[in-house]
């Protein structure tokens, strides 16, 4: 059973008004990077990169991370040998980074996207923007910009369709 909870329409106001946030938050766009987590949330900021572009006329870099190399159930010579495999192709030494997400669930993605950042330099900020957030927090990690908060039982999972590689634009609860 699915229901529907954001339809493109939707989708785009929520990933708007994020990026209007984010540039009052940061009081314009000075020294910011976006940095998105593969897979819908690089799309995600690649999104909010466009809206940057048409509403301040700037173009910011957007960087993609691959955080499975950072999970916290692998083992730490499995990591040795994965870790500084990646670059995000410019520096985030003292920049604003906005680490962007589709989903914020337990929060353990974010911990290890943190770590994956720190490997590469020392912002002098990071921010968390994600469009859902579903709670069930296990870390103490939250959100500076959400797209839609969206209340769910664990059963339940949230489905996040992205026209880049869904064909369309929509959020769903799919329930038990
Ligand atoms: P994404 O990479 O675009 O975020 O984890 C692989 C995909 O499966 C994710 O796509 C995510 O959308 C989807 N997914 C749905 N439910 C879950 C879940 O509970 N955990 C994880 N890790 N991914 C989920
Ligand atoms: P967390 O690590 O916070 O538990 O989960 C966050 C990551 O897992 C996100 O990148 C997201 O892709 C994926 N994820 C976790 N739960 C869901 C869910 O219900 N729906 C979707 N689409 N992705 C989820
Ligand atoms: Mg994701």
């Amino acid at each position: 059973m699915a229901k529907q909870i954001v339809d493109a329409i939707g989708m785009k106001r929520a990933i708007m008004r994020m990026t209007y946030e984010i540039v009052e938050r940061n009081k314009g766009t000075d020294d910011l990077i976006l940095v998105g987590i593969k897979t819908r949330g690089l799309y995600l900021a690649q999104r909010i990169a466009a809206n940057l572009k048409r509403l301040e006329d700037v173009e910011i870099p957007v960087g993609a991370l691959d955080i499975s190399k950072y999970r916290d159930d692998l083992s730490d010579t499995e990591k040795a040998r994965m870790i500084h495999e990646q670059q995000l192709g410019f520096e985030i030494t003292d920049k604003n980074v906005v680490l962007v997400d589709d989903v914020l669930y337990t929060g353990r993605t974010i911990r290890a996207g943190l770590d994956a950042l720190m490997d590469q330099g020392r912002p002098s900020k990071i921010n968390l923007a994600v469009l859902v957030d579903r709670g069930h927090r296990e870390l103490p990690i939250r959100p500076d910009f959400i797209g839609k908060n969206i209340p769910t039982a664990q059963t339940e999972e949230v489905k996040v369709e992205m026209s880049e590689i869904d064909n369309q634009d929509s959020i769903e609860i799919v329930g038990d």
